[in-house]
């Protein structure tokens, strides 16, 4: 494989003598050649720019010289291997171009297939555009391509970055080829967990426990969650790009936690915000077709119908929303409201019907006893990590909505709705005692289960 670099600065690139790029050369696995461009002019100045038709700052190569340049490269590298040529070399003219679109390892990969890489460093605004529409033109191969959104003051830099993640994917270059595969970029599509050597403790920072524990099985499970981590942090748009087959149970686990359901099509990211006031509506039709869902199953129709109709209709959204001690979020997946929550603040001194204050009064002060009254998920997204998503976005909305020094959240749940209790329970509820539920005049029997909100301070 040759790499042809015709730049204005061939000083640039003497570090492509050093480490691995060096060694390839060294081993002829690949050859490395830096041009000077102005040894393609032919005025005394050796002149390679002028100023840019159409007006404007700064000045443009000229597409002559460089035209001249890239023949004789071309020529150059073709005459070099007589007889071998019966299937055509695969030729590209790679150009650096903050217009370009950015480099990816996969191009890489892809450039690691060609027989000759030739890179026109532009520098000034850079190459009069005819360059690459001459060549592309003619039928080769015109590669134009970005480092990232940052401002270079020419392509030499952006060459030496492909050069070297170029090279070391060329057959022969790396002893072992799953230490390649392995890599961030690559197959499975998370940004690298992070690394630690000797010494164990540096100052005052610990080697994590698990990576001396001996215990592979842990240490590959601790390193995926970082890699999670980082990606979500970092580079969520490799996260939503996973694909479902790429995660397994812990995996969604991690994912729900960082706030990722994962769809037919892979992890979505789950906003989780107040309700709007325009949203009264759609949240009404949500709670309304879901409230059913968690009646128990001998409850009348018409019984169900009236409660809706008497508390989750949209003008009554419209007051919760609008209401400062009531809480109502919405957990939207993909743009879509995909659950909500409502909590109630009680005023100083009231105690909501049923809140189990005695049981958890144990203080000096009265705790503030936050009704959840309903918290729903669309079937579609349940036992996905919606629910514990948005349980956990509520109690900590709540707790930044209060000013209260212990706040416990409570709610009652149909004691035959295991679903629900095991939800809660996983969340970190408790249960704390029952209660009594008209709906009509059928009465239910509610568990009642409670968390506290806030840490003691
Ligand atoms: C370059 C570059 C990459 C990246 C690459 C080539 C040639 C039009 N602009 C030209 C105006 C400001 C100065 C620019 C200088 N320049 C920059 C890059 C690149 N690959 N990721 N950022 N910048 C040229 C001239």
């Amino acid at each position: 494989m040759r790499f042809d670099i015709v730049t204005v600065f061939p000083e640039f690139f003497s570090s492509l003598d050093l480490s691995l790029v060096g060694k390839a050369r060294e081993r002829g696995l690949i050859a490395v050649q830096t041009h000077d461009l102005r040894d393609w002019t032919t005025d005394v100045h050796r002149t390679v720019d002028d100023s840019p038709f159409g007006g404007g700052a700064g000045m443009v190569m000229k597409p002559d010289v460089w035209a001249e340049a890239i023949d004789d490269v071309v020529g150059a590298a073709h005459g070099e291997t007589p007889g071998t040529n019966e299937v055509p070399a695969r030729t590209v003219l790679a150009i650096p171009t903050p217009s370009g679109a950015p480099l990816t390892q996969g191009d890489c990969w892809d450039l690691a297939e060609a027989d000759h890489v030739i890179i026109a460093c532009g520098r000034y605004e850079g190459i009069d555009a005819r360059v690459a529409d001459y060549y592309r033109g003619s039928g080769m191969e015109v590669f134009e391509y970005s480092l990232g959104d940052y401002v270079l003051n020419g392509g030499e830099v952006a060459a030496i970055a492909l050069v070297e993640a170029v090279a070391r994917l060329v057959p022969g270059m790396v002893g072992n080829p799953e230490s390649l595969r392995e890599e961030s970029h690559g197959e499975h599509g998370l940004l690298e967990y992070p690394v630690y050597t000797r010494p164990t403790t540096f100052r005052g920072h610990d080697v994590p426990a698990v990576l001396t524990s001996g215990d592979h099985g842990k240490v590959a499970r601790w390193r995926r969650d970082r890699a999670l981590e980082r990606t979500d942090a970092r580079r969520p748009d490799m996260l939503a790009a996973l694909t479902p087959d790429q995660l397994d149970k812990k995996d969604r686990a991690k994912l729900a936690e960082l706030g990722w359901v994962v769809g037919e099509d892979g992890p979505l990211a789950v906003v989780v915000d107040e309700a709007q006031p325009a949203e009264a509506e759609a949240v009404s039709q949500l709670a309304g077709r879901l409230f059913p869902h968690a009646c128990p199953p001998d409850m009348k129709p018409e019984d169900v119908a009236d409660f809706v109709a008497k508390n989750l209709s949209e003008r009554d959204f419209a007051q919760y929303i609008a209401d400062p001690n009531h809480l109502v979020l919405v957990a939207r997946v993909d743009g879509q409201i995909a659950g909500y929550s409502l909590a109630i603040i009680p005023e100083a001194g009231q105690v909501h019907e049923g809140a189990p204050a005695a049981a958890l009064a144990d203080g000096a002060d009265e705790p503030l006893l936050v009704y959840l009254s309903k918290m729903y998920i669309e079937p579609q997204w349940r036992g996905k990590g919606l629910f514990d998503i948005l349980i956990r976005d509520t109690l900590e909305a709540i707790t930044a909505a209060v000013d209260a020094p212990e706040i416990f959240v409570w709610l009652g749940t149909n004691i035959g709705n295991k679903r629900a209790i095991r939800a809660y329970k996983r969340a970190g509820f408790e249960i704390v005692g029952e209660r009594e539920f008209f709906v009509g005049e059928q009465v239910n029997k509610d568990l009642t289960l409670a968390i506290r909100a806030n840490m003691p301070q």
